[in-house]
């Protein structure tokens, strides 16, 4: 089934994410990882990184697909991390943001590419939002992240998202966020959109990870706190089992 689709129509459970950041990984951290997402039920695993620094997208994704048929999602910091071994690629908008190469002149590099592999393409508007700390997502990204708590501001860009025809919004904290983004911001802008709500950025515990879904995250992203301790993969998914 399309990822999308797959998205679409599981929006009655809560689904979960590992972001698998290839400078982070050595092969061996990655078969651990897979397995234990195997094990738990882990419906996505997105791959990429605001700034990757190795060339180990490609190996990444071959040891990944290896040993799991979990979906692989591109989730690209440039041009450079497209890559046709995934089976989909979130084309983000960096809708937060008034780079022009982020909303619309990288896309045009990628796309030519992009059409050259089997690779399924979900347009998401993509909003990164102050978690107190420069992240490198707001930082590579040269904008200005939407204030933490101005949640008008978030729900009224997820609109325009919406209504550009935008298949998902995805909430941002950035990576290694100290706090994640406020339950309130979640719960508001998931009223006012219809497309599934992505949300990531400093989910660091189970509990945390519960509280995002329940404010509405249709899929929450988790990268940090699987690198440090990938226990915790089958504690956030029977957290959310439980939803
Ligand atoms: C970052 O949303 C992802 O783009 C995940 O963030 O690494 O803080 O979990 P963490």
């Amino acid at each position: 089934m399309p990822v999308y689709h797959q998205i679409l129509n599981n929006r009655d459970k809560k689904q979960f994410a590992v972001l698998i950041d290839p400078d982070k990984y050595t092969i061996d951290s990655i078969v651990a990882t897979i397995k234990l997402a195997n094990d738990s039920g882990v419906d996505f695993l997105l791959v990429g990184g605001s700034l990757l620094i190795s060339d180990g997208l490609d190996r990444c994704i071959t040891s990944i697909k290896e040993n799991t048929d979990i979906p692989v999602i591109l989730f690209p910091g440039s041009t450079m991390q497209i890559n046709k071994k995934a089976d989909a690629i979130l084309f983000l908008s960096l809708i937060s943001g008034r780079n022009p190469d982020l909303l619309i002149g990288n896309h045009v590099i990628a796309a030519p590419y992009i059409k050259q592999t089997s690779l399924e393409v979900i347009s998401t508007g993509y909003m990164i939002i102050d978690s107190g700390k420069a992240t490198t997502a707001s930082y590579m990204s040269q904008s200005l992240p939407i204030p933490y708590d101005k949640d008008e501001i978030a729900v009224c860009t997820a609109l325009a998202g919406e209504m550009l025809g935008l298949k998902m919004i995805y909430l941002d904290g950035g990576s290694g966020a100290d706090t994640t983004i406020s339950p309130g911001m979640v719960e508001l802008v998931k009223k006012n959109i219809t497309v599934p709500l992505i949300v990531g950025g400093g989910i660091r515990s189970a509990e945390s990870a519960s509280e995002i879904c329940r404010a509405g995250a249709d899929l929450i992203v988790v990268g940090n706190a699987i690198e440090d301790n990938r226990d915790m993969i089958p504690d956030i998914a029977k957290a959310l089992r439980k939803l």
